[in-house]
């Protein structure tokens, strides 16, 4: 069985950091493959690196890498996953706002071939508790995505995915130039519209998802990714 790679994305996350990437440990081991759980830290002003440190410290399969420039929300994630050591790579919110039990079943898919499995809260199963305006928000990007692009995805932007790395390595080597584009959030509906373009096989997979308070994200920043998500569509 192929090991996995599972990166968590962390800024200023000293509340919940720990206890949450041991639950992630555990659960890991309870899968019976080769795995590493690698933080990324993108600048966290709070004790997130001292945590980070600490756990890389105790557990083997814990690794930390602090990015000195962020938060850049997923600028540097990306900049960091080819650094996995295994063939599947995934990532997940610090606060599980997905549960761990999906990441199982996540990973699976990639092993019946899929390329790409993202997980979804626009489909009937999905189960989702979140405030109001970041659904409609959610649901107006989504209409975006299919109305403008033809995106077949319903949902871009979840924080709870997973690729085969020999597929990834070309996608996130094809959107090099991001250094002068900072595109945040709108990297991961850049990267999956460029997935479909190279007809990769992509699952949406329905998950739960339960928002907590603590955001990063400002509606506001993602608007004025605009002018940069229109004219991608000249230049793909
Ligand atoms: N590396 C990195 N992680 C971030 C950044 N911003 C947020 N995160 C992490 O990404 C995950 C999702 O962030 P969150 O603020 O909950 O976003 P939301 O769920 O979309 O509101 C959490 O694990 C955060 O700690 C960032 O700029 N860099
Ligand atoms: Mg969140």
């Amino acid at each position: 069985m192929e090991g996995v790679s599972v990166f968590i994305p962390a800024y200023n996350e000293q509340q919940i950091l720990k206890t949450n990437t041991l639950k992630l440990i555990s659960y890991l081991r309870g899968l019976g493959r080769p795995f590493e759980a690698v933080i990324v830290d993108d600048a966290s002003t709070d004790a997130t690196r001292d945590i980070s440190l600490e756990l890389a410290d105790d557990i083997r399969e814990i690794k930390y890498i602090r990015c000195d420039v962020g938060p850049t929300y997923r600028g540097n994630l990306y900049q960091i996953l080819p650094e996995a050591e295994y063939e599947i790579i995934a990532y997940l919110d610090a606060d599980l706002s997905t549960p761990l039990r999906f990441l199982n079943p996540l990973i699976t898919f990639l092993d019946g071939g899929y390329d790409i499995v993202v997980g979804s809260r626009h489909l009937s199963e999905s189960r989702i508790e979140r405030g109001v305006k970041r659904r409609m928000a959610s649901d107006l990007f989504k209409h975006f995505m299919r109305l403008y692009f033809g995106s077949e995805i319903r949902d871009h932007e979840c924080g709870f995915k997973a690729f085969k790395k020999e597929k990834l390595l070309p996608l996130l080597k094809e959107m090099e130039y991001d250094g002068v584009l900072p595109r945040k959030m709108f990297y991961d509906a850049e990267l999956l519209l460029r997935a479909q373009i190279k007809d990769y096989l992509i699952k949406e997979m329905p998950i739960s998802w339960r928002e907590s308070e603590k955001s990063a994200v400002s509606l506001w920043d993602q608007l004025l990714l605009l002018p940069y998500a229109l004219t991608l569509r000249f230049r793909l």
